[in-house]
């Protein structure tokens, strides 16, 4: 062997090492990145309502003027990462995708300026929202669109409490396509059902954004790639931390441009308490562990975590926790390679097929990939690889001393819940 040959491989090695040191630490940081359950948000409305949090999101600014708040989105091109890896030139809000969440209270009166520095025109549609005629933001039904470098003045009050959402209704298909959606949520005057504890926005999207190019595809009708929660892909979802015993809401809303996307979530048991259409009467909730959320709407489900740990959440459509590179590989399952491989290893060091047992490895392999793409999945867990990527994310139920101040409140949740017993057990 020659010596430069010796260092190589010794450099590899070495190398090889670090990584495995480094994956581990990972791992280790990633589970312990929020070991504690974070303060609740401030009381944003009346019966201590609390604030709702988009994670990896923010919400819209608003200064109330004259008794009117008053917020302002810019329509704008953002250089978007959807994971550590993969930025692609998205559109937004205010520098996002999706935009700042919107958050006011039943019978506010909003004022929302929409200044437009994309290089086409565009509207807002505020979306399951009962708005006069004028303000609901179609083109050329309801309003001239609004042409680059104008801005535009919607003003309406809100009538309904609910979760809506807003996107723009000219050019729909490359705009939303290119990630121009946002949540819309509506505090209620009077708080309805069980206070909680937590309020969470998620917008689940769908982006094709082919290896290489430098912006989503949207005349893309059907093979997506990048699966996102609030515009990112696994492992960049920020996770979803509560107490153990606390009331949690999520507020899930869908302007993907073609799928629906089934949200399940591990270790509890939900109910669907609204929709963009209304609340759901208590009589109608359905216990479930997964939600169907339809393009152009949005599920809100509320539970109360009984078992500290971190529990999945993800779509259940399989494809859909898959990110870029999973997509558009021959099937090779129960192919025997060992011929193929032995004789492209002369002229391809190291070449070895993929996918012939199996694509379970993949996570692990850290195999080259092109510049600026996302593998096909794979996350650090606290037990190896997490086998999945694109819309998953994790619901991180801790006990830390908010236990016994939740407690009680806990219990008489559970035992209005009809099939629970008196300690609020379920009696199945
Ligand atoms: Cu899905």
């Amino acid at each position: 062997m020659h010596r430069r040959d010796f260092f190589r491989l010794g450099g590899l090695a070495a190398g090889a090492a670090i990584m495995a040191r480094v994956t581990k630490a990972e791992a280790q940081a990633a589970s312990d990145a929020v070991a504690g359950v974070p303060p609740r948000g401030p009381v944003i409305a009346p019966g201590g309502q609390v604030a709702v949090v988009t994670p990896n999101g923010s919400t819209l600014p608003l200064r109330t003027v004259n008794g009117v708040k008053v917020g302002h989105l810019v329509a704008e091109a953002v250089d978007h990462e959807f994971a550590p890896g993969l930025r692609a030139e998205c559109w937004g809000w205010n520098g996002s995708t999706p935009g700042p969440t919107i958050e006011c209270v039943e019978g506010d009166r909003l004022r929302l300026y929409v200044t437009n520095h994309l290089p086409e025109a565009t509207t807002v549609h505020w979306h399951g929202l009962v708005v006069p005629n004028g303000m609901d933001g179609v083109a050329g039904l309801n309003q001239r669109a609004i042409q680059p470098g104008e801005t535009f003045v919607y003003e309406f009050t809100v009538k309904y409490a609910g979760t809506f959402m807003y996107h723009p209704h000219y050019d729909e298909m490359t705009q939303v396509a290119l990630g121009m959606t946002g949540m819309f949520v509506v505090h209620p005057r009077r708080p309805r059902g069980p206070r909680v504890d937590r309020d969470f926005v998620l917008m689940t999207h769908e982006f094709r954004v082919a290896v290489g190019s430098r912006r989503p595809d949207p005349n893309e009708m059907r093979d997506f790639n990048v699966l996102t929660f609030n515009g990112k892909a696994f492992p960049a979802t920020a996770p979803l931390v509560v107490g153990k015993g606390e009331r949690v809401r999520i507020r899930l809303g869908n302007l993907s441009p073609m799928d629906h996307h089934p949200i399940h979530i591990h270790g509890v048991s939900f109910k669907v308490t609204a929709t963009d259409g209304g609340f759901v009467p208590e009589s109608a909730q359905i216990p479930e562990t997964t939600v169907l959320v339809p393009v152009g709407s949005t599920r809100v489900i509320e539970m109360v975590p009984e078992e500290p740990g971190d529990w999945a959440m993800h779509c259940h459509m399989t494809h859909h926790i898959m990110t870029q590179m999973g997509h558009g590989t021959p099937p090779m399952l129960g192919v025997d390679t060992s011929r193929l491989d032995a004789r492209m290893a002369r002229v391809v060091p190291g070449y070895m097929s993929m996918g012939t047992t199996g694509m379970g490895g993949m996570s692990d392999m850290n195999m080259p990939i092109p510049p600026n793409s996302l593998p096909m999945r794979g996350g650090p867990g606290p037990f190896g690889s997490i086998d999945m990527g694109g819309m998953f994310t994790v619901l991180k139920v801790r006990a830390d001393g908010q236990v016994r101040r939740c407690r009680r409140r806990h219990i008489a949740a559970l035992r209005r819940q009809p099939g629970r017993g008196r300690r609020g057990r379920l009696s199945r």
